[in-house]
């Protein structure tokens, strides 16, 4: 938890590994190749749901097995982890200048969390002039909507911070809603922060519409094979104190939920705004010819 949001944790691992690869001293390519793939499966375990992990990951180790050097091997994943930080921040800000033009002037925007994705496209919007309003979720029970409205405060945004269940009330006066993505699935399903998908439903009904803001690599390879996206539950301690609640008591805490397609009016990514039913398509045609060789994962 001391690095939030998927992309930035993505960022995280894959310069975790080129760091390992440029400070990996002596040794042989196979003892560093086993070390990477250590490495990697420590970086994996550390956040479960976020498929942006998982793809910075593979991205940083990717053609390391086939170098003919450890000094190739090291100077690939190196290059590669450069290589993916680079694009992931392009990324960020090419959705920030797609999403803003889904804001007019006088909109009010609704947003959960704490997505760097989202906030970019909403103070794209704020630095082209637009005159906004945004409410955005405490967001128990880290409460990282704290981060989120003293960003956009920073930014000179006209902000307001309301409870999660707040949401239903909020969303009569709202007309767009835009979060960020853990995970996007094949399907177009979008795995985000806890309480999201009580924001589409919320959006759904009030007839709002509901954009998520997702970088391409957090569409997740697996769940073309009907793999199923994991859910983060985290420890009882984040949502009660010590002695507030009699032992008997049992506490569930996950961490985020899934949002049906049907729910998302767009996905913004920086290829540009697509319908969820797209996601299938952009995938399969990422991932190219060697896609359904089970090999690749
Ligand atoms: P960016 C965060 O969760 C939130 O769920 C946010 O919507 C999502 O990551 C994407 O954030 P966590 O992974 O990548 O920090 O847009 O638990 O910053």
């Amino acid at each position: 938890m001391e690095i939030r949001g998927a992309g930035r944790i993505a960022r995280a691992g894959a310069a975790a590994l080129g760091d390992f690869a440029d400070s990996y001293a002596g040794g042989t390519l196979e003892g560093f190749l086993e070390d990477l793939d250590r490495a990697s499966e420590t970086l994996l375990a550390s956040r479960p749901t976020a498929v942006s992990l998982w793809n910075g990951v593979h991205a940083t180790t990717r053609g390391a097995g086939d170098a003919s050097s450890l000094d190739e091997a090291r100077a690939l994943v190196s290059a590669n982890a450069r290589e993916f930080c680079a694009r992931s921040e392009r990324a960020v800000e090419e959705i920030a200048r797609i999403g803003a033009r889904r804001i007019q002037d006088g909109d009010t925007i609704m947003t959960h969390c704490n997505s760097s994705a989202a906030l970019g496209v909403i103070k794209e919007a704020h630095r082209q002039g637009k005159d906004i309003k945004v409410y955005a979720t405490e967001s128990r029970p880290w409460r990282q909507g704290i981060l989120t409205v003293n960003d956009l405060a920073d930014a000179g945004v006209d902000i307001t911070l309301i409870i999660d269940s707040a949401v239903r009330t909020v969303m009569k006066r709202t007309d767009k809603v835009f979060v960020g993505a853990d995970t996007v699935t094949s399907q177009g399903a979008l795995i985000n922060k806890v309480g999201t998908s009580q924001l589409a439903l919320a959006a759904h009904e009030a007839r709002v519409q509901f954009y998520a803001c997702a970088e391409t690599y957090k569409f997740s390879p697996m769940t073309l094979f009907g793999d199923t996206v994991t859910i983060e539950e985290r420890d009882v301690s984040e949502v009660i104190r010590p002695g507030e609640v009699r032992g008997s008591v049992k506490i569930f805490n996950p961490v985020f939920d899934s949002t049906p397609a049907s729910y998302i009016d767009a996905i913004i990514t920086e290829l540009g705004m697509m319908n969820p039913g797209a996601v299938y398509g952009v995938m399969v045609k990422q991932l190219g010819d060697g896609i359904f060789n089970q090999e690749l994962f």
